[in-house]
């Protein structure tokens, strides 16, 4: 079983990643891993902690020579802010010589954050105690494991990419006809990262416009795999269904409210002919991964049955604006009990193009989780194997010149 815990607090001296369930024999070293970690950094309001970072992974375990042992694999992002708050994070007790926290403990909490829930269910009075892991911060350490799961996707030919399709009331008209060829095109450096060079400028107009009103602003993203193969995941039992299961890891990125595959909300009012995707003989190309078969429409995002179907998996990702506002909102100060406005944290203004790169992560984790279980090993030797044989049977049962008369 692939699985990954993360640990570490925003402004602690690092977060680690502990990833277990590779296969050994995958080629892995500390600069792929850097390229996704820089592209979650980029983004039009992004606030000044990004400029402080330099977000890379060590590798500390589970790698030899460049190649994975089977072993489970550390990862260590180091905070360079930890610098700047050694004191108020120190994980020693306050002593009279260091007396701890050099800032005041947080009272108000930020409607929308995780502080009064979190402060509730811990039984902490300094809100700093929730805020510190509850911040987007840990999203680095999941798009470093996000990272890995790519490295091996990508042997089998199945690659993931992003793109912002709204900001504010800046949006694409139709994002579902934007092709994965086109958003592959994007620039890493992209600080929107939107197909449409004018919606982008709309979209930064929007992040200038919120920052000046001392306000945030959220928006929509969408992520497409390209090139999965038909098959994974499972229409047998509720947990096993591949939709269910991309759902609760793109659910869990902070600030995502909500999300749907292909036609997503659309399917609530149009018609059976409409939503679903007709399946014909292929020609000379086939529209996904079946050779011989072809569908004229995605509209089903690539999953039907909580299976994918070998079409493109296109997942469309709703993102709220961030919860610290630079003119808070009302809230109650829980030292006195009285109403005082939110606390202000250090924060962003717009991190959509951002979580994008974290939706990527998710999606990428959870195919390299059910690719290896249907075609995994304990060597990379023995899933190239199990693929063997898939592709061969998959080649078999649905090319028409292959089949018995
Ligand atoms: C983030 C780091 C944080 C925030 C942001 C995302 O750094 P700091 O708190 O030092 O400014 O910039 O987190 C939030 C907006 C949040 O609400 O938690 C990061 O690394 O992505």
């Amino acid at each position: 079983m692939l699985r990954f815990l993360t640990a570490g607090e925003s402004h602690g001296q690092a977060l680690v990643v502990i990833v277990e369930g590779l296969p050994a024999g995958l080629p892995l070293g500390e600069d792929v891993l850097a390229i996704d970690l820089a592209r979650r950094q980029l983004g039009y309001g992004r606030g000044r902690r990004m400029a402080i970072e330099r977000d890379r992974a060590e590798i500390l375990s589970g790698v030899r020579h460049g190649e994975t042992l089977g072993s489970p694999l550390t990862l260590l992002i180091r905070n360079r802010d930890w610098t700047n708050w050694q004191h108020t994070m120190s994980v020693a007790a306050p002593t009279d010589d260091l007396p701890g926290a050099r800032r005041a403990p947080v009272s108000r909490p930020r409607p929308g954050h995780a502080d009064l829930a979190g402060a509730l269910k811990y039984d902490r009075t300094d809100l700093r105690d929730v805020l510190e892991r509850a911040s987007a911060r840990e999203t680095a350490a999941r798009v470093s494991a996000g990272a890995v799961a790519r490295v091996l996707l990508s042997r089998f030919g199945i690659e993931i990419a992003s793109h912002v399709t709204r900001i504010g009331d800046a949006h694409l008209p139709d994002a579902s006809s934007v092709t994965f060829d086109r958003v592959r095109q994007l620039s890493s450096e992209d600080d929107v990262r939107c197909v449409d060079e004018a919606v982008a400028a709309l979209m930064r107009r929007a992040v200038d416009r919120a920052r000046e009103a001392g306000d945030t602003v959220g928006g929509s993203f969408e992520v497409i795999a390209h090139q999965v193969p038909a098959g994974l995941g499972s229409y047998v039992q509720w947990d096993r269904k591949l939709d269910g299961r991309l759902a609760q890891a793109i659910l869990s990125i902070p600030a995502i409210k909500g999300m749907g595959f292909g036609l997503a909300e659309a399917v609530a009012h149009l018609p059976g002919s409409a939503v679903h995707d007709e399946i014909v003989p292929a020609g000379i190309h086939s529209s996904g991964t079946l050779p011989g078969l072809s569908r004229p429409t995605n509209h089903a995002g690539g999953l039907e049955g909580g299976v994918t179907n070998g079409e493109d998996v296109r997942a469309t990702v709703w993102m709220k604006p961030i919860s610290t506002l630079m003119k808070p909102l009302r809230s109650v100060d829980l030292e006195t009990m009285t109403e005082a406005k939110a606390a202000i944290e250090r924060s962003d203004v717009c991190a959509v193009p951002a979580a994008a790169v974290v939706g990527e992560a998710a999606v990428a984790w959870v195919l390299a989780q059910a690719f290896l279980e249907r075609f995994g090993g304990d060597s990379m030797g023995a899933v190239d194997a199990a693929w063997r044989v898939w592709t061969n049977n998959v080649a078999r049962r649905t090319t028409a010149t292959t089949r018995p008369a």
